[in-house]
């Protein structure tokens, strides 16, 4: 019988990635609509599932959820499978603000500054802008001083709970280190590091590794 559960993303989005993390965490069999956010005609049917245009969009049956915290918390409830949504409130609490650090002040510098213009770019035959990587990586200090604080209480990013924050969080940094300046900044932070090395390992993350395009 086909899948009752859509995700319709874009191969290369670190979002599209988290929401596949959290579908082969839980076990939940999918298929996937290719969709690019960039491109010049959005499809005008995946506007009425996604009014801003990005992706990705999660179905389930008749059911549409756009907003990755929000598939991936929809998921975890949804579907049986491990747990990934910790019930006391000071763990809970690190999860979601490891979800909107690396959403609010990661995103941008991490993966649209250094990952794009170090890695991704080039990769399509596209020119690099230097002063965008530097401006990444400065910005990025902050936050990856934030997430290694949190590393180090253990509450979360531990290496041996896996949470929504390690779903959410682990695309961003597999962007972020293929950027050797990326890679050299993660370094000065022992304990998120430490779990990145574990992490990294995991069976979600391997199989949802999407490669760089061809130029
Ligand atoms: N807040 C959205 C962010 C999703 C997002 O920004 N996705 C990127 C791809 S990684 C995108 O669609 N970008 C298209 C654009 O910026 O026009 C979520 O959590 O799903």
């Amino acid at each position: 019988m086909a899948s009752s559960v859509t995700l319709r993303g874009y191969r290369y989005s670190v979002y599209n990635r988290i929401a596949r993390v959290v579908l082969h965490e839980k076990g939940v069999e999918y298929r996937t609509e290719e969709i690019d956010p960039f491109a010049a005609n959005v499809p005008k049917e995946y506007l009425k599932r996604h009014p801003f245009g990005r992706v990705p969009v999660l179905s389930h049956g008749k059911f549409d959820v756009f907003e990755t915290s929000a598939i991936a918390r929809y998921v975890n409830a949804a579907f049986e499978g491990p747990e990934l949504m910790p019930t006391e409130a000071a763990t809970l609490a690190r999860v979601t603000q490891v979800v909107s650090i690396i959403d609010s002040y990661g995103y941008r510098p991490m993966v649209r500054q250094v990952f794009s213009h170090r890695v991704f770019r080039p990769a399509v035959g596209e020119v690099a802008d230097e002063a965008e990587i530097t401006a990444g990586i400065d910005a990025s200090h902050t936050v990856l001083g934030a997430l290694n604080n949190i590393a180090k209480e253990g509450r979360v990013l531990d290496g041996q709970s896996f949470t929504v924050a390690d779903c959410h969080l682990a695309p961003m940094i597999a962007y972020f280190v293929q950027a050797d300046e990326g890679a050299g900044a993660l370094k000065a932070h022992k304990n998120l590091a430490d779990w990145w090395a574990t992490v990294s390992q995991r069976e979600s993350l391997q199989s949802t590794e999407p490669g760089l395009p061809r130029s």
